[in-house]
């Protein structure tokens, strides 16, 4: 015969009590699944952990800028407090700082409450961790080393707090050398010659609500132009939108190549006709010769022996130039997984 020691019977909690108006309370339901009740009587289930893997190998490009999204490293959050934790294992080019952050979207962003624990495990003796609160996001940098085989991996977890129903999508971004100008707030060192600029335009505008406005002041170039050092070897590229309402007879970007003593090495130049009003994308992509020690990028007019003249108005936006090549790549069974609090 058996006998069931009461002390092992199973003792299912009380449902709790209403809680006030503001809270939630948390209990067990019958079915062994955390359910919520709110002052207003309503009962809702808790959604059990998520998580996404990668099934083949995800590679961010330095084209551009911006943070990219890891594609497939997205989930779905309900509104509350989750754990969100993950484990990227990632390349990087040779010498070349890549970063992940987590990025939280929604009608009510998401809050980072709490950093549970966070790792940085290199291959090579770089790594780092930047956490900002203020953000939103957690930033996880790794370099690559001196051997393109090596892996980096991250362990990171934190509390996130979503007010309303978002996501939350893992970036990535590889450091490289480049310069852009958005007029939006990003821009990286760019200088005017031989014209009058206002980098807070409004008048027209390509990407978010302000743009650069070009006049010339004179019969000679009128550029927004950067100086960037570079290496012999390496591929670079440089595009811009640009836009007029009447139309101009030349306008365009080059970027010029050169070596220690500032003499040019070559030239790779797009220029012509501008049409009347459409945002236009100019770009050119060149390859830096044998001894290459800087590269020189210019975006605007050039006036001389071309028609045009003191006073003609170019708009430009969303001007980037770059070392091309660059890559990051997020290994295939890298993951992401929220747990709900
Ligand atoms: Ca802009």
């Amino acid at each position: 015969m058996r006998h069931l020691n009461p002390l092992h019977i199973p003792q299912l909690p009380a449902s709790p009590a209403t809680p006030p108006a503001g809270y939630v309370a948390v209990a067990a339901g019958l079915d062994g699944r955390l359910q919520t009740r709110s002052a207003a009587g309503v009962t809702s289930v808790v959604p059990s952990a998520h998580r996404v893997s990668l099934a083949q190998d995800v590679t961010l490009h330095a084209a551009r800028p911006d943070w990219a999204a890891v594609s497939g490293l997205q989930l779905d959050l309900p509104s509350g407090v989750h754990r969100v934790s993950g484990v990227f294992t990632m390349t990087t080019s040779l010498g070349r700082w890549a970063f992940t952050s987590y990025g939280f979207d929604g009608p009510a962003s998401g809050r980072i409450l709490k950093v549970d624990q966070a790792e940085t495990v290199a291959g090579s003796v770089y790594g780092g961790l930047w956490f900002s609160e203020a953000w939103g996001n957690l930033i996880n940098g790794v370099r690559g080393g001196d051997d393109a085989t090596e892996r980096q991996y991250v362990v990171a977890e934190l509390l996130v707090l979503m007010p309303e129903p978002g996501q939350v999508t893992l970036l990535g971004q590889v450091e490289t050398p480049r310069a852009w100008h958005d007029f939006d707030g990003t821009s990286d060192n760019w200088s005017m010659s031989g014209a009058d600029v206002d980098e807070s335009n409004t008048d027209y505008v390509h990407s978010g609500s302000l743009s650069g406005k070009i006049v010339a002041v004179g019969d000679e170039r009128a550029v927004l132009y950067v100086y960037e050092g570079a290496s012999p070897a390496t591929t670079w590229s440089c595009e811009a939108w640009m836009y007029s309402p009447t139309g101009l007879p030349w306008a365009g970007l080059e970027i010029d190549f050169m070596d220690d003593n500032g003499e040019s090495l070559g030239i790779q130049a797009a220029y012509s006709a501008l049409p009347a009003g459409v945002w236009t994308r100019r770009a050119v992509t060149g390859i830096a010769p044998a001894r290459t020690t800087q590269i020189y990028a210019q975006v605007g007019l050039e006036t001389a022996n071309n028609g045009a003249a003191a006073g003609n108005t170019v708009y430009v936006d969303d001007i980037v130039l770059a070392q091309q090549g660059d890559t990051f790549t997020v290994k295939a069974g890298s993951y992401l997984q929220t747990t709900p609090m």
